[in-house]
């Protein structure tokens, strides 16, 4: 755990309050991401529950799963989650509007409560398909300001490059209910200490080793790759007799914020390209809420993040929903696999 200067356990909200008396946040983003981590803590709960809180399975009824605007069957736990930030979210006059992977389009808040400068996005429970197989899952947010002079923002507002973001986080429900946040000034994790209901610090600076011998993809789609990632994770798997010289790893959890909480602890590269299945759509992943917020975070950490071809942060988004190739994790790796695409 890391200690605050007085020796104390620090709190999230100790931590927050020391960032704006640093004169790094004000006042409304610090309410921001007290309010998204009550609202994680709320959501670990209900996952937690599984099948005694008869919220596995897909949502929808007698109709049918309910399929969201990714063509994707929404599981309960997804609908749960995305009310558990709407609501939590609505009152407190720190947003302007907010936009969810679960929503097709994004809401301004409305008009009974007052609203203020920032705009939320947020991946509610990203992958959920692993919820009913007990595996780690996790919420992931990213937050923009709101334009200048915009009573009701619209989705185009939220069209904003990964470097406009103010602060990103995710909050992993794993053995540890864990949030993992920056504000611009590092990436710090917080563990949830159940006893009291509070996140306390428990790493201050998350640095992501520069080097790394292991990679996450799904293998499975090997065939469907461009000709730079072929031979990219081929030569991954020639380990020590291959051009590389070491030997490899894989682990593949098939739930982003696993993956890459695993790469905030001990380093990786974790990827998701583009292949011939997923091509047509932009890739398989999202810019707005799932891969600019991990860009922040990694690069934050040290870490790289980039789509094979321009860093991540710097991609200009066209499209709310809009999917993006990912290569993210410890800067050499990421590196080398962007020369290989370099290198056509
Ligand atoms: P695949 C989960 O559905 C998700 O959006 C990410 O969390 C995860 O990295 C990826 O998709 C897994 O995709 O094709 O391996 O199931």
């Amino acid at each position: 755990m890391t200690a605050s200067d007085d020796g104390k356990p620090c709190s999230l909200t100790r931590f927050l309050i020391e960032e704006q008396r640093a004169g790094r946040i004000g006042p409304d983003l610090r309410l921001l991401i007290e309010v998204v981590a009550r609202a994680c803590k709320r959501i670990s709960i209900t996952v937690g529950k599984g099948a005694l809180g008869g919220v596995l399975g897909d949502a929808g009824g007698a109709q049918g799963a309910s399929i969201n605007i990714q063509g994707e069957a929404q599981k309960k736990l997804d609908v749960l989650s995305n009310e558990i930030l709407l609501e939590a979210n609505a009152w407190g006059g720190h947003l302007a509007a907010l936009a969810s992977e679960e929503m097709d389009h994004s809401q301004p808040i409305p008009d009974v409560y007052p609203r203020g400068n920032y705009l939320l996005l947020f991946d509610p429970l990203d992958g959920s398909s692993n919820i009913d197989v007990n595996v780690s899952v996790g919420t992931i947010f990213s937050v923009l300001r709101s334009p200048e002079g915009v009573d009701r923002p619209g989705d185009e507002h939220f069209l904003q490059p990964g470097t406009a973001q103010v602060a990103a986080g995710y909050c992993v429900y794993g053995p540890q209910t864990t949030l993992v946040l920056t504000v611009g000034h590092g990436t710090h994790a917080f563990t949830l200490d159940r006893e009291i209901g509070s996140f306390t610090l428990t790493t201050r600076g998350i640095r992501i080793p520069e080097e790394t011998k292991e990679f996450a993809v799904n293998m499975s789609n090997q065939r469907f790759w461009e000709p730079p990632m072929q031979r990219y994770v081929g030569d991954l798997l020639a380990g020590k007799e291959g051009p590389r010289g070491k030997d490899f790893n894989m682990r593949w959890v098939a739930s982003m914020v696993a993956d890459v909480h695993r790469i905030m602890t001990r380093g990786g590269i974790f990827s998701y390209p583009l292949d011939s299945k997923c091509a047509p759509k932009g890739g398989k992943l999202r810019l707005m809420y799932e891969a600019n917020p991990m860009a922040f975070l990694v690069e934050q950490a040290g870490g790289a993040a980039s789509t094979g071809r321009q860093r991540m942060l710097e991609v200009q988004p066209t499209g709310l929903h809009q999917r993006v190739p990912v290569f993210l994790g410890s800067k050499r790796e990421v590196e080398e696999a962007v020369r290989y695409h370099a290198e056509g």
